[in-house]
């Protein structure tokens, strides 16, 4: 019996992949399929696919072309496999032509013919093709254009700035010198202006019909969170947080084992987020568009606080320390929070340079993420006995970037909540910032 094996993601199932499937078949008596497991699909950059991995292994089976499927989870599986099952034959399109010789000394390899015509990128990149926006000032807008370039179904249609003197090259866009026109010419805009700008222009978009990816905080009182998230609902608008480290993968596994229990009950967190370039290049005309620390390291440095410990704190106290008697522009912010059983601190300054870490102490043992930690590939988990201590590393495509615009994709293309920033958690950090302004519960020093 000839037993021939091929690999593949088949997201959006179509007659390319079944006319692979069925020539693949004609090679031998016994054909294993192997489907992409997701995270194996992120390693290799395949980042947009729609479906999930029942999904697609659910298609592959109603071809009735499969006599046993199996999944593929890591590199260098298909020399495992090829050994495992016996296989004689491997095969895959010819658009892999070259790549898969090394498996000649396993099995036979065979191209396939490409069919040309269709692929799930073009399925994909048909079925919404979304109009993004740029608002604000900042060099991050940047790399939201690189990254929008990985992403299927993204086009940039434009900025409204009011100086690019912060991009940290020209983007090759279209400049509208009004709000209103960059709306008309988009389906949705992503925010990185002023934090006090934040409610008009997002209210203007989604009166209009239009999504909105917002630089966290959404706002900067708890009333108008309230009225955005119920224009956003009567539109059927996505408006969602921006805050790039929630969809880096390294913190999001952390996220997952210290609230699995792997450090025990967590009784502390502890970040750290600090920044002194930014401000030193900006000269006084400037200040009005950089972020004061709070607004520009807040949301980043209360997203594990929150997420682990959750937006129930009993009480809370704010130290600031203002920049050149400026008393809007924190050089330096720190808040200690209290839970019922747990405590939390944050650090964040755009006037001082600290230890950019993160550490989640548990009854177990703890969960440290060196500096950077909110653009980390890297963390640990340590215990008593050194011997027990793991190491995580994971690859960081983009500083969470292109995960985040392939949420907010998939979110206006399905109608449903694909956020890691949760509303509760998204509401509270604008609870924190508004409390900041009116200075409640508020030292100066
Ligand atoms: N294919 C095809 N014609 C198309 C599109 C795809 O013949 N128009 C083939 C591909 O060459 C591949 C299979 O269908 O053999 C599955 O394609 P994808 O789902 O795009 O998977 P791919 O990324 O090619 O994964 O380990 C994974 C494998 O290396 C292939």
């Amino acid at each position: 019996m000839i037993r021939v094996i091929t690999y593949g993601t088949y997201d959006l199932l179509h007659k390319g992949h079944i006319r692979l499937l069925e020539r693949a078949k004609e090679l031998g008596d016994y054909l294993i399929v192997g489907v992409t497991a997701d995270n194996f699909d992120r390693s290799r950059g395949k980042i947009n696919v729609q479906q999930t991995l029942a999904e697609r292994i659910e298609a592959v089976k109603a071809t009735g072309l499969a006599d046993e499927i199996i999944v593929e989870e890591y590199e260098g599986q298909k020399i495992d496999d090829i050994r495992r099952y016996g296989v004689d034959i491997f095969t895959v399109g010819s658009d892999w032509k070259g790549h898969f010789d090394y498996l000649n000394e396993y099995c036979k390899v065979v191209y396939l013919e490409r069919t040309q015509g269709i692929s799930s990128s073009g399925l994909r990149a048909d079925s919404c093709g979304i109009r993004l926006g740029l608002v604000g000032e900042s060099p991050i807008l940047n790399k939201v254009v690189n990254e929008s370039r990985m992403v299927n179904g993204i086009d940039i249609s434009g900025i409204f700035s009011e100086t690019t003197k912060f991009l940290s090259e020209k983007l090759d866009v279209v400049n509208f010198s009004l709000f209103k026109e960059l709306l008309d010419n988009s389906d949705a805009i992503y925010i990185i202006s002023n934090p006090q700008r934040h409610y008009c222009q997002i209210k203007e978009a989604l009166l209009l019909g239009k999504h909105v990816l917002c630089e966290s905080p959404i706002c900067i009182k708890q009333v108008e969170w309230v009225e955005l998230q119920k224009i956003a609902a009567e539109q059927s608008c996505v408006l969602m947080d921006s805050i790039k480290t929630a969809y880096s993968t390294a913190y999001y596994r952390l996220l997952l084992l210290a609230k699995s229990g792997q450090i025990g009950k967590v009784v502390s967190v502890e970040a750290t987020c600090t920044s002194l370039d930014y401000l030193q290049k900006a000269d006084s005309d400037d200040i009005k568009y950089i972020w004061n620390s709070i607004n520009a390291w807040g949301p980043t440095a209360l997203l594990p606080i929150f997420q682990i410990l959750g937006t129930e704190y009993l009480s809370k106290t704010i130290i600031s320390h203002p920049l050149n008697n400026n008393s809007d522009f924190d050089a330096f912010t720190k808040i200690n929070f209290i839970y019922p059983e747990a405590v939390a601190s944050m650090i964040v300054g755009q006037g001082v340079k600290s230890e950019g870490n993160l550490i989640i102490s548990g009854t177990k043992g703890y969960i440290y993420v060196p500096a950077p930690w909110w653009k980390t590939d890297y963390f640990e988990l340590r215990f008593e006995n050194p011997v027990e201590n793991k190491r995580y590393f994971y690859q960081l495509d983009g500083e969470g970037i292109r995960y985040e615009l392939v949420s907010f994709v998939k979110s206006i293309r399905t109608k449903e909540i694909f956020f890691y920033v949760s509303k509760d958690v998204s509401k509270a950090i604008v609870g924190v910032i508004e409390d900041f302004n009116s200075r409640k519960e508020f030292v100066q020093i």
